[in-house]
C-alpha cells in the first residue's frame, strides 16, 4: 500500500505472511479486504493524523479495529499502515529509516546482527518429510562484518548444492530459498549441513553455529521425531553433538512444563527462541520470563500487528536479557522494513531465509547497505 503526505512524499509498505499463523497471532484478513480496508475506513480515520506520532497512528488503528487479535480489519492492513507511516515520517525528517526507527524505539546503539541462513528447509514450508521446519548456519566468526558473512553463507550454500547433487538429491528449494531434498530424519540434514561448512573450509562451533527451528506446534507427536529417547532427553543430545546455538519452537506452546525442563537443562548454553511460543506479543513474553520458559525472542511485526507493539516487546526483551530475532516470514515480499528495524532496535539475529531467491536478498542486502553507511 502506498501512504501520501501533505508535501507529496509518499511510502509505500508490504506485509509477509506464514505458512501457518499461530493462534496467538494476530489475524490477518483477505488481501481484497485488507485494501478495501486501508482505502475505507483507515483512510477515514487517520487523514488528520499528523506523521512523526508513531504511537498515535498505531493505538487509533487498535482503537478502530476493536477486537482482541486485530481480525476485524487484519493485521496486514493495520500492519501496512503502521510500516508506510515510519517510512513516510523517517523520509519527510530527512532520516534514513534505521535511524528514524532507533530514534523511536529510544535504542541507544546500534547493532549488525549474526545473518541466521536456512539453507535446509522441511516442515511446512517443504514436501520433502522432514520434521522439522529449518535448518540454519549463522556465522559467528569473530571480527568479519555482514558482507564477509554474506560471502560466506553463499559459500555454505553453494556447497550443500553439489553435496545434494553427489548424493542423487534434488537440489529444488523450499518456501525459504533453502534446499529441500528427501532425506532421512531431521540429524542427517543436520550433518549435510555441518559436512558442508567443513567442506567450504570453515570450522564447525568457532566460525559457523546452527539453529534449528523445530517448529513444534506443527509436529502433532514429537516423540515420532525423538523416539525412543522422550523429546527433551533427543534435544539434550543434539546440543552435546552438533554445534547448536539454538533451538526455535521446540515444544507446542502448551506443553509450559517442557519449555522450563529444556531451559533447565541447556539453557545456559543455547537460546531457546520461543516463536509461536511469544508471538511477538508483550503478554506472553511477560509470562515467558516470569516462567522462565526460554531467554529468545523472535520477532515478527505481522504476529503481532503494529510498529509500537513490536517495539515494545522488543524492548521489553531487552530490559529482561532476553536475546531477539528480527524473522521474516516464509510468505515474504521483497519489503526491506525488518532489515533496517534489526539494526535500528540493536537485534542479535537477523533470519531471513537462505541466500536465494530475491524476496530474501533484497532483505540481506538492505543490511549490507546499512553496514557501509555505518562504517
Ligand atoms: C518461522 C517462520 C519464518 P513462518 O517459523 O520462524 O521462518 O516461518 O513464516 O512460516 O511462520
Ligand atoms: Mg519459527
Amino acid at each position: 500500500m502506498k501512504l501520501v503526505s501533505d508535501s507529496g512524499k509518499s511510502a509505500f509498505a508490504s506485509v509477509p505472511t506464514g505458512a501457518f499463523s499461530g493462534e496467538n497471532e494476530a489475524h490477518s484478513v483477505e488481501v481484497y479486504r485488507a485494501l478495501e480496508n486501508i482505502s475505507g475506513v483507515i483512510k477515514e480515520n487517520i487523514i488528520n493524523i499528523s506523521l512523526f506520532d508513531q504511537e498515535r497512528l498505531d493505538q487509533t488503528l487498535i482503537a478502530l479495529d476493536g477486537s482482541k487479535n486485530k481480525s476485524n480489519l487484519g493485521a496486514n492492513s493495520i500492519l501496512a499502515v503502521s510500516l508506510a507511516y515510519a517510512k513516510l515520517s523517517a523520509d519527510e525528517l530527512g532520516l534514513p529509516l534505521y535511524q528514524f526507527l532507533q530514534k523511536i524505539s529510544s535504542n541507544e546503539k546500534t547493532n549488525i546482527p549474526y545473518p541466521m541462513f536456512n539453507l535446509i528447509n522441511g516442515g511446512a514450508h517443504s514436501d520433502n518429510g522432514l520434521t522439522m521446519q529449518e535448518f540454519m548456519a549463522i556465522p559467528v566468526m569473530e571480527g568479519s562484518n555482514f558482507a564477509t558473512k554474506m560471502e560466506v553463507g553463499v559459500k555454505i550454500f553453494k556447497t550443500i548444492k553439489s553435496t545434494l547433487k553427489k548424493i542423487n538429491k534434488s537440489t529444488s528449494v523450499g518456501d525459504e530459498g533453502g534446499f529441500a531434498p528427501r532425506l532421512n530424519s531431521n540429524e542427517e540434514a543436520i550433518e549435510i549441513l555441518v559436512e558442508a561448512i567443513i567442506e567450504s573450509g570453515y570450522k564447525p562451533r568457532e566460525d559457523i553455529m546452527i539453529a534449528v527451528d523445530i517448529a513444534a506446534n506443527f509436529i502433532p507427536d514429537l516423540s515420532t521425531i525423538s523416539y525412543p529417547k522422550t523429546p527433551l532427553d533427543y534435544y539434550h543430545q543434539l546440543v552435546d553433538e552438533y554445534p547448536i546455538e539454538m533451538l526455535e519452537d521446540p515444544f507446542h506452546d502448551q506443553d509450559l512444563t517442557l519449555w522450563q525442563e529444556l531451559m533447565n537443562a541447556v539453557g545456559s548454553r543455547v537460546a531457546i527462541v520461543g516463536d509461536d511460543l511469544f508471538s511477538t506479543n508483550i503478554n506472553l513474553l511477560k509470562n515467558g520470563v516470569e516462567n522462565k520458559l526460554a531467554n529468545s525472542i523472535s520477532i515478527k511485526p505481522n504476529q503481532i500487528g503494529t510498529l509500537t507493539e513490536t517495539i515494545k516487546t522488543i524492548n521489553f526483551a531487552k530490559t529482561n536479557n532476553i536475546s531477539f530475532q528480527i524473522s521474516h516470514r516464509s510468505g515474504e515480499t521483497e519489503d526491506t522494513f525488518i532489515s533496517d528495524l534489526a539494526i535500528a532496535t540493536g537485534a542479535k539475529y537477523f533470519k531471513a531465509g537462505a541466500p536465494n531467491r530475491g524476496e530474501r536478498i533484497a532483505k540481506y542486502n538492505q543490511i549490507l547497505r546499512i553496514e557501509k553507511q555505518l562504517a
